[in-house]
């Protein structure tokens, strides 16, 4: 145990987790520029103290429900990075059998329902998976994630309303990092924080340091515990910055050189490790056996996709409603 009662081998696997996101995104750049990823990417570096904070407060048997980019969540949430990856590159060894790609990734033994690439539909979506959480009589909760984009979508308030009318065991998160594609969150919000949009249904509400994984996560703790004990939604606007572009070929020059900068200081990454580390959590020679066994892994499972066979096309006619 240390100063924040998070035992020691909690902090540890939290720091792992942004570790293998950041790593996995970073080698799905280059994949992506060798032509070996189908479709287009939207890769989640620089917002990973957000899934990793949100997902350690959940139970496996929780589900989270994830957006456009959403490799951060599923890695957070315990999908298993193998299957992730040969997703990415289409074969049939992915967590959808290569048919989903990078915005529909799955698992359901994780508690990870494909992920929906619709801007704002994936809240009406949680409302619905809580309520059936609700009516099964059970404890779970869902936790939706969504960007600064989906919160003027008409589905957006559609699903919080019936959250909070109903009291469903949902928590919102919006990952606030400042941009929906190219357009400055300022030009599509008339009111000061998107926080404030929580009280036009009469739920809690807290903005926090999105960079920083132990507040993201004790907000988050304390929101999953009240929605298990029936007390409904609450929404937590996490402040952050994503440090690529929107998607694949963006090179993001709608945003200032200075913007961009000032958000690198605050990388969540270096900025939990050196917390660690002055803790007295880890050395900073066991960190780098951390970033070399993580590295690992993810080579590990880029060697594990590249093998893998693409489906037969037949499979296609598989997994559909008709
Ligand atoms: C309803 C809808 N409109 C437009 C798009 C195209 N689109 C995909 S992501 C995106 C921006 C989303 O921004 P935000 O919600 O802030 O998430 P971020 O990309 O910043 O993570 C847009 C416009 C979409 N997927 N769905
Ligand atoms: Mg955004």
């Amino acid at each position: 145990m240390n100063k924040f009662e998070i035992p020691n081998q909690k902090l540890i696997e939290m720091y792992e987790k942004m570790l293998e996101i950041r790593y996995f995104e970073q080698r799905v750049y280059y994949l992506f520029l060798e032509g070996l990823i189908p479709g287009t990417i939207h890769l989640y570096t620089g917002q990973e103290a957000v899934a990793v904070g949100v997902c350690s407060s959940l139970r496996k048997d929780d589900f989270i429900v994830s957006t456009h980019r959403p490799h951060g969540h599923y890695i957070a949430k315990g999908g298993p990075i193998k299957e992730l990856m040969a997703e990415l590159l289409g074969k049939k060894a992915g967590c959808c059998k290569g048919k989903g790609g990078s915005m529909h990734v799955c698992c359901f033994d994780a508690g990870i329902p494909p992920a929906i690439a619709i801007v704002g539909a994936n809240v009406p979506i949680a409302a619905g998976m809580a309520l059936a959480f609700k009516m099964n009589g059970t404890d779970r909760v869902v936790a939706c994630f969504f960007g600064d984009g989906a919160v003027n979508q008409g589905m957006w308030h559609e699903g919080v309303n019936i959250a909070a009318v109903w009291k469903l065991p949902v928590i919102f998160i919006c990952e606030n990092n400042f941009y929906a594609a190219s357009t400055h969150v300022t030009k599509v919000l008339p009111v000061k924080s998107i926080a404030e949009r929580a009280c036009a249904y009469g739920i809690p509400r807290v903005t926090v340091d999105g960079n920083d994984v132990l507040a993201v996560y004790r907000e988050a703790y304390k929101a999953v515990e009240r929605a298990r004990q029936g007390k409904g939604p609450m929404l937590i606007e996490c402040l952050t910055y994503r440090h690529g572009g929107h998607s694949r070929g963006d090179p993001a020059t709608y945003r200032p050189k200075e913007e961009v900068e000032e958000w690198l200081k605050k990388d969540p990454i270096p900025r939990f490790k050196n917390k660690l580390i002055e803790m007295g959590v880890l050395t900073a020679k066991q960190t780098e056996e951390i970033e070399k066994n993580v590295q690992m892994k993810i080579e590990e499972a880029v060697k594990y996709a590249k093998e893998s066979p693409f489906p037969e096309p037949e499979i296609a006619l598989e997994d559909i409603y008709a």
